[in-house]
Order: C-alpha cells, then sequence, then structure tokens
C-alpha cells in the first residue's frame, strides 16, 4: 500500500470545506481548519479546489484528498468530473484525487478518471454510493473506495452514516474510507470497528453553520416540549381519563368508562378518539396504564381488573393511532411521579397506594420512580393475604371490585359507591365490607413503611379517595409509635395523579 495511504490508516481525515460562499470559505480559512485539525489528531485532508488545495499544500505535507466540485448542466455528477481536473489537482499537490464513481451519466467515464490520476503519479479515490458501484471501482484498479455519496444520488437524506455499505465495501479486500454524516465520536469509532482504513469527517467539524444549527434545533425542540401542554392518558380496570397537561396543571380533560368487555384495539381508539380533538396542541404524549408495561408491550398482573392479553404491542398501537411516540408506565408508578412532583410528595420520599378496581402502588425513593426489572416494581395488589381458602392476591380482598364483587355474595347489587354509602347511612353489611377493605389495606400501608420509610404515605384511586376510607387507614395504625406509623396523605392531584405524573415522565424522554 501506498505511504501516502498508510500515513492515514485506522485515522482521522478531516474534511475542510466550509460552507460555499459562507463567511469561512476563502484560502486562508481553510489553511487554518487544516492546520488546527493536524494538530489535534488529524492524520490527513480532504481539500476541494485548486485555490484552497495550493494553499494548505503550502501549509503543510500531510496527505492530501484533493477534489473539484462542479454543478453542471447535463450531469449530476459533481465531484471532479473532468480529466482536466484530475491533472490540475496532481500538478496543485494533491496526493489522493477523489472523483464521482457512481454509475450516471457523466462526461467522463469512471476508468479514463481512474488512468489520469495513475497517469499523474497520484493516487484514485472512488466515491460511491452502492456496493456495485464499488465492485465496479476495484475492478477498475482504483486505490481506495470512499462511502462518500451514499444517500445523495436522489430520494430523501438519511440521518445516519451507511454503515452497511461500509462494512460490504470493506469486504471487497480494497482500503475503503468511511465518509458522509460521520458527525460524533461513537460513529467514527464505528467505522473504524466495521474495518474502514479511514474515517472522514467534514462538516461536524469545519462546518460551524451546520453544528450551529444542529444545537440551536435541538434546543428549540426542548424549549416547544418544555412550553407546550403535554397529552396524557390514564386507562384503568373502571375508567380512562384523557387530559391536556400543562406541568401540574390540567388545561384541559374528558373521561370515558373503560369498556372492558372490548380489547385493547378498542381501548387504544377510545384514547385516540377522545385526544383528537387536542390534535396539533400538544408536544409529547405520556400514558399510564393499568397492568404491567415493559420494553413497549402490555400486560395483565390480574385480569380481573382489566383483562389485558400478555404482550400487547401498546407502544406500536398507540403511535400508529397518534402519529408520534408515547412514553408508557403503570397508572400507579406515573400517579407516584405525578405525587412526588406536584402533589401530596412535595418532592420527598413517597409510596403511592391507589385503591380503584385493583390496587396499584408505586414508590418513588432517592427521587427516583422504582420500576424495575420488568416494570412490576410497585405492583402492591398482587401481594399474598392470608384467606380462608388460601393465600389470595390483595387487591381480592379491598379493591373497588372486591366492595361489588362482595356486596353481591352479601344479596346486594351495589358498586363501591353505593356500598360506601350504604355504610354511611349505618347498614352493618356495608360496613362491614369497608372495615374489611381497610383492615387488608392498612396492614399493607404498615408493611410498605416498614419495606421503605417514605416519607409519606399517599393513598389515591376512586376508593382511596372515598369518604372516610382514610380515617379508617388512620384508625386502624395509630396504635403503632411515631418510627412506624405512616404519615397518610391523600392524592393533593386527586384522580389526576396519574395523568399529571403521566405527562411529566414523557416531556422528560421526549
Ligand atoms: P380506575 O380503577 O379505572 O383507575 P378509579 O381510580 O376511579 O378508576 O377506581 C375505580 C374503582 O373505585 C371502582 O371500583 C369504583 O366503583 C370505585 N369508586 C369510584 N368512586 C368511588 C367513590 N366515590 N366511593 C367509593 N368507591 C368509588
Ligand atoms: C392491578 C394491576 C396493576 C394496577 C392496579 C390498579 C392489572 C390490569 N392491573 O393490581 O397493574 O396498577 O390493578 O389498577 O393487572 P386500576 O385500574 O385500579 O388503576
Amino acid at each position: 500500500m501506498s505511504d501516502r495511504l498508510q500515513r492515514f490508516a485506522s485515522s482521522l481525515v478531516v474534511s475542510c470545506q466550509p460552507v460555499p460562499d459562507g463567511p469561512l470559505d476563502h484560502p486562508e480559512q481553510v489553511v487554518g481548519f487544516a492546520l488546527a485539525a493536524l494538530a489535534s489528531g488529524g492524520r490527513g485532508l480532504r481539500i476541494e479546489g485548486l485555490a484552497n488545495l495550493r494553499a494548505v499544500r503550502a501549509a503543510t505535507d500531510a496527505p492530501i484528498i484533493g477534489l473539484i466540485k462542479r454543478d453542471l448542466d447535463d450531469s449530476p455528477v459533481r465531484i471532479t468530473p473532468f480529466l482536466d481536473d484530475v491533472r490540475a489537482l496532481a500538478e496543485a499537490g494533491a496526493d489522493i484525487i477523489a472523483f464521482d464513481a457512481t454509475d450516471r451519466a457523466r462526461p467522463a467515464a469512471v476508468a479514463d478518471l481512474c488512468a489520469a490520476a495513475h497517469a499523474h503519479g497520484r493516487l484514485a479515490m472512488a466515491d460511491i454510493s452502492t456496493i456495485e458501484e464499488a465492485k465496479a471501482a476495484v475492478a477498475l484498479g482504483v486505490d481506495v473506495i470512499g462511502t462518500t455519496l451514499s444517500g445523495y444520488t436522489g430520494g430523501p437524506e438519511p440521518d445516519d452514516p451507511d454503515f452497511p455499505l461500509l462494512a460490504a465495501a470493506v469486504r471487497l479486500g480494497r482500503p475503503v474510507i468511511a465518509e458522509g454524516r460521520i458527525r460524533v465520536p461513537e460513529q467514527a469509532a464505528e467505522a473504524i470497528r466495521l474495518g474502514a482504513h479511514g474515517v472522514v469527517v467534514g462538516s461536524a467539524i469545519t462546518r460551524p453553520e451546520h453544528i450551529t444549527r444542529w444545537f440551536a434545533d435541538a434546543i428549540a425542540t426542548a424549549r416547544a416540549a418544555a412550553t407546550r401542554p403535554a397529552l396524557a392518558f390514564d386507562l384503568g380496570g373502571t375508567k380512562t381519563l384523557v387530559a391536556l397537561v400543562d406541568g401540574d396543571r390540567v388545561v384541559e380533560e374528558t373521561e370515558r368508562a373503560t369498556l372492558r368487555h372490548l380489547d385493547p384495539d378498542a381501548w387504544c381508539d377510545a384514547i385516540a378518539e377522545l385526544a383528537a380533538p387536542w390534535q396539533g396542541r400538544y408536544g409529547a404524549i405520556g400514558g399510564a396504564v393499568t397492568g404491567v408495561v415493559h420494553a413497549g408491550r402490555w400486560s395483565a398482573l390480574n385480569p380481573g381488573t382489566l383483562p389485558v392479553p400478555d404482550g400487547y404491542p401498546l407502544a406500536d398501537a398507540l403511535a400508529r393511532r397518534l402519529g408520534q411516540p408515547v412514553t408508557l408506565n403503570n397508572d400507579a408508578q406515573a400517579a407516584a411521579w405525578g405525587e412526588y412532583r406536584f402533589g401530596a410528595g412535595a418532592g420527598r420520599d413517597l409510596v403511592f397506594v391507589t385503591v380503584s378496581t385493583g390496587i396499584g402502588g408505586g414508590a418513588v425513593i432517592g427521587g427516583r420512580l422504582l420500576i424495575g426489572r420488568g416494570g412490576v416494581a410497585g405492583s402492591v395488589g398482587l401481594t399474598l393475604e392470608a384467606a380462608a381458602d388460601g393465600a389470595m392476591p390483595l387487591e381480592t380482598l379491598a379493591s373497588g371490585r372486591f366492595l361489588a364483587e362482595a356486596a353481591a355474595k352479601a344479596g346486594h347489587l351495589a358498586d363501591a359507591p353505593a356500598v360506601f354509602a350504604a355504610a354511611a347511612r349505618g347498614e352493618s353489611w356495608a360496613s362491614a365490607l369497608v372495615d374489611r377493605s381497610a383492615d387488608v389495606v392498612a396492614r399493607l400501608l404498615q408493611n410498605l413503611q416498614l419495606l421503605f420509610d417514605p416519607a409519606v404515605m399517599v393513598v389515591g384511586g376512586g376508593v382511596g379517595l372515598a369518604g372516610g376510607y382514610r380515617e379508617r387507614l388512620n384508625a386502624r395504625l395509630s396504635h403503632l409509635p411515631p418510627h412506624l406509623k405512616p404519615e397518610i396523605r391523600a392524592a393533593a392531584l386527586g384522580k389526576t395523579a396519574g395523568v399529571i405524573g403521566a405527562a411529566d415522565l414523557a416531556r422528560r424522554t421526549s
């Protein structure tokens, strides 16, 4: 291999091509970029234009890839289209001459450009866009392949480097220079790992206009996400709440019963339908859902709370309907975060328990929301409670569904609110059921205090927020010494804890 090529083996080649007609588009600026690059780890240069090439050649003996760009009326080929360009680049001091080697209409054949470079004692570099073009160039005897033109010969310009093309070209056995959209050091390292002989970086080093725009656009996007409300939903076993949320404020909300007899597609349709009037008014989207969410897939821990099929692709289903990615968490985890950020937690460690259709939980410890290995952290409703016929999931002995089912067994057709109303009227059957639920949940809170010792224990959910329920919990825990007694607070955000938490979690990941 030529010593000029060897000199930048497994190294960085900096393309010093200012934005045409921009404030830096002068030979002395190009020399500045070149010397700065060589002083900082660059081993080779890619320079466009004879004036720039002559100026840089006079300033350094580093290997230079030279090229001339032209806009032709009768060909899409822009890089060193003419044989005369090859001669002029050789005379101006290029060590390697780069030319377009794509399979497109052109004034001079690739074979002739390659032969001309060699005739002038220079190395020939074929800038290609496909593996077929790379194979053709190798067959013609070029010295080095560049992936330069991948993504630039028609169609939308990709964001990422074409590493599959790089890997395929490397397998041809001729030195390959990775070039095109390499913008961060990790991508340059990946190119070397894939076998690139060298890596060309241009805009990310020598086009301040592009770099500035990248940062300005990222800040504008973050600002838009922070200043626009988020769309959030709380899909529970009884109700589905959808809202526009701005920080700790629900700007607008709408709610409908979760149609339990339907399926996840229908539940997703309902969310999209409720959200439709707010199209265009929100940035991020966050969801709080009963059940377990992990890697975008949704499952039930207790189908009795909501019959969610195992592994339903919830993230994709919602993104398809809402037209953008959705951040998803378990409903009680999201509510815990909302109460931590904006509610009863006020930034202190907390455990949140929702006594609702089922019983869910979430914990924020050390400022971090516990999610766990597979999203199950906090699912207290499924912890086992001793019962007459063996251990049972705790929520089956205390949740809203328990109250309705137990009322039916006692001969009363009543949902949980009706049971509470009957208890308030002094009907003993109803009081016994509410007391039974409070017994179970009070023991749960006592155990959670021992496990996590949070500053506050926040209780939410339709049952948890029902009149007299927290009083019953405190009465059952009043005997405990202060260091063991939970400080029970009502969910300050009420039924909106889930959507407010989901909105904030979504904004943090958007
Ligand atoms: P989800 O479980 O869908 O998140 P909720 O938090 O509203 O919804 O909890 C629903 C459960 O709470 C149901 O069993 C419902 O009957 C019960 N519930 C709702 N409101 C009350 C109330 N005021 N008093 C007692 N129980 C209630
Ligand atoms: C269940 C479980 C939890 C959920 C809790 C409260 C399912 C479908 N849900 O224990 O994930 O957090 O109920 O659910 O397995 P909610 O609908 O009552 O809010």
